[in-house]
C-alpha cells in the first residue's frame, strides 16, 4: 500500500513529467460571456474575432464565446471580467453609466444619431472610457454601435401624450428616466429576457434598434415601430487587465489586431444590417414610420431633460468630451 508522502511524490513526479511532455505552445482557453443573442450581429462579429485570435496565435489562444446572456446575465458580465471570473466579455456600455456618466455618453438624446456621428462620438469619448474602465481593472478592446433608436408599441402614437400608462420596457439609466418623464409604468429588463416579457405582457412598449425589435420578435405582440433615432449605443468588447498583462507580446498583439478589424467590421455589419431589420419588421406586419412632427418634438423635448441631467452628472469632463466631438 502506499503511504501518503509515496503517494505525494508520485504525484509530484507525474506532474514534473507532464510539464516536460507538454509542448512549448500550451493552449490558454478563455470564456468570452456576451450578452445578445448567437445569430445577432455583435455575437457573429465576436465569433469571427475569436477565430482570428486563434489563427494568429496558431491555436495557443482559444476564446470562447457564450452568447445570450448564458454564462452571466448582462449587468454582470463588466463585475465577471473585472473580478476573473471570465476572461473577456461583451455588453452594452450605457448598462454602466450609474458608475460614472462617461459610460451614458452613448445615449445622450439626439447627440449623436447617424452612423457618421456616432463614430465621432466614440473618437472624441473614447480616451475617458478606456481610462475609467482601467482604474475598474478592465482593458477596452473595441466598441460596435447598435442601430438608430425607436420606439414599439401596440398603438398608433399621435404625440408623446399617448405614452402615458404603457408599460415600458427600459435597458439603461437613459430608458428608464424616459419612461419616467413620459408618464410610463417603466421596467428593466435586459434584451435576453424582453421576448418573455412581452409574451407574458408584462410590457407594451420599448425603446431599442430594429436589430433587438426582430430578436424579440416584436411583431408577435406589438404593431407599430417610430424610427425616432434617439441615439445608437455601442457594446464594448474587454479583457480583464491583469489576464492580458501575463500574456506573451505576440499573443497581446494578435488580440489588438483582431480588436481592431473586428471593429471595423462590427460598425460596418450594423451599417448594412440597418435597414435589413427595418423591412424584416415591415415583412412581419409591423407599421414602421418616422414620428409626426408632433410627436417628434415630444421627443426632443423630453430628450433635452435627458441631456441636461446627464450634463449635470458628467460635470466639467462630460462637457469637454461634448465639445470635442462638435468639433469634429
Ligand atoms: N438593443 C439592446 C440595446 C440597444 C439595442 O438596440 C437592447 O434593447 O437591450
Amino acid at each position: 500500500m502506499l503511504n501518503r508522502r509515496t503517494a505525494i511524490a508520485a504525484f509530484a513526479l507525474g506532474c514534473s513529467a507532464f510539464a516536460l511532455a507538454a509542448p512549448a505552445s500550451a493552449q490558454t482557453k478563455w470564456n468570452l460571456p456576451a450578452a445578445y443573442p448567437s445569430d445577432n450581429p455583435h455575437s457573429e462579429n465576436l465569433v469571427l474575432f475569436a477565430k482570428d485570435v486563434e489563427t494568429a496565435t496558431s491555436g495557443k489562444l482559444q476564446i470562447t464565446v457564450h452568447p445570450g446572456a448564458a454564462l452571466f446575465k448582462a449587468p454582470e458580465i463588466k463585475r465577471a471580467v473585472a473580478s476573473g471570473q471570465a476572461q473577456m466579455g461583451e455588453v452594452l456600455m450605457s448598462l454602466h453609466e450609474n458608475e460614472d456618466p462617461v459610460f451614458g455618453i452613448d445615449v445622450v438624446p439626439f447627440l449623436a444619431t447617424s452612423f457618421a456621428d456616432s463614430l465621432k462620438l466614440y473618437k472624441a469619448s473614447k480616451a475617458a472610457v478606456e481610462k475609467k474602465l482601467d482604474s475598474q481593472g478592465v482593458k477596452l478592446l473595441f466598441m460596435v454601435p447598435w442601430a438608430p433608436q425607436g420606439v414599439y408599441t401596440k398603438k398608433e402614437l399621435s404625440t408623446i401624450d399617448d405614452m402615458k400608462g404603457l408599460k415600458w420596457r427600459a435597458y439603461n439609466v437613459g430608458t428608464a428616466r424616459l419612461g419616467e418623464l413620459l408618464g410610463m409604468q417603466s421596467v428593466t429588463i435586459q434584451a435576453a429576457e424582453l421576448p418573455q416579457a412581452l409574451a407574458t405582457g408584462v410590457v407594451n412598449s420599448f425603446m431599442s434598434s430594429g436589430g433587438t425589435g426582430y430578436d424579440s420578435k416584436a411583431w408577435e405582440t406589438l404593431t407599430h415601430f417610430y424610427d425616432v433615432q434617439a441615439w445608437i449605443p455601442k457594446d464594448a468588447t474587454f479583457v480583464n487587465k491583469a489576464a492580458f498583462d501575463a500574456l506573451d507580446k505576440p499573443t497581446q498583439e494578435a488580440i489588438l489586431k483582431a480588436s481592431a478589424a473586428a471593429e471595423a467590421r462590427g460598425w460596418k455589419m450594423w451599417e448594412e444590417k440597418t435597414n435589413w431589420y427595418l423591412d424584416q419588421l415591415k415583412a412581419k406586419g409591423m407599421k414602421v414610420q418616422a414620428p409626426s412632427a408632433a410627436l417628434a418634438a415630444g421627443f426632443k423635448k423630453a430628450g433635452e431633460t435627458l441631456t441636461a441631467d446627464w450634463l449635470k452628472k458628467a460635470g466639467a469632463d462630460g462637457q469637454a468630451i461634448v465639445d470635442a466631438y462638435k468639433k469634429m
